[in-house]
């Protein structure tokens, strides 16, 4: 597997999954679910997203960005969950708090095509994914578009830890298994990521 890439199969406990979905369904009443656009073509995107924290990930057809508030409602973005800032504490060895956590809103037929995370200027940061609800199957690849890609299934609970090299790798979501949690109403999955964006 590629050097800085850490699997923490079931890091959250059922309980403590139900409570977070709880909190996030809660902050997303505020600071809602919208659909982003791709850069140039403006063709939607297959996951909605929402965002907490000081700054938030945003894609439109001007591109890809992060930004202070949210593109519909012109709010800040809510707190970012004590939970994931304590995740942060516990599994990155960066010296500063994360400034963005992604909400990546999955339904039965979502995908996210083959990238690379590259907005973030605080390149040495890992980034910390967490996922709850349905299971995905989740492609892992190298530096290069055309390298060698694996898979495997990420479960409710389970934790991603990308640094070093790994965080520079193309990566993405094949598929959703739509039925195979009962945690988010409507089978849905969440995938939240914490993000360092600016060098401390
Ligand atoms: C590997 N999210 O938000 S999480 C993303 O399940 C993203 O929603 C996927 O890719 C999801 O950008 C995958 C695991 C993950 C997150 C970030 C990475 C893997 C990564 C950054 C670099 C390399
Ligand atoms: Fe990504």
């Amino acid at each position: 597997m590629i050097e800085g890439f850490r699997f923490l199969p079931e890091y959250f406990s059922p309980a403590q999954q139900k409570a977070l979905v709880a909190e996030i369904l809660s902050l997303l009443e505020t600071c809602p679910l919208y659909r982003g656009a791709m850069p140039r073509t403006g063709k939607a995107m297959s996951v909605r997203n929402s965002n907490l924290g000081p700054l938030g990930w945003v894609s439109d057809i001007k591109g890809y960005r992060y930004q202070p508030t949210h593109p519909a409602t012109g709010e800040p973005w809510g707190p970012i969950p004590k939970a994931m800032l304590d995740l942060w504490s516990d599994v990155s060895d960066y010296p500063a708090p994360p400034q963005a956590c992604l909400v990546n809103w999955y339904e039965a037929g979502s995908r996210l095509g083959l990238h690379i995370d590259a907005d973030e200027t605080a390149r040495d940061a890992p980034v910390v994914s967490v996922s709850l609800g349905s299971r995905a199957l989740f492609r892992l690849g190298g530096l290069e578009r055309s390298d060698p890609t694996s898979s495997m299934r990420l479960a409710s609970g389970d934790v991603v830890v990308l640094g070093g090299v790994s965080r520079r790798a193309y990566h993405g979501v094949d598929r959703i298994y739509p039925d195979s949690s009962t945690l988010i109403p409507g089978g849905g999955r969440i995938n939240l990521t914490l993000r360092r964006v600016t060098a401390p």
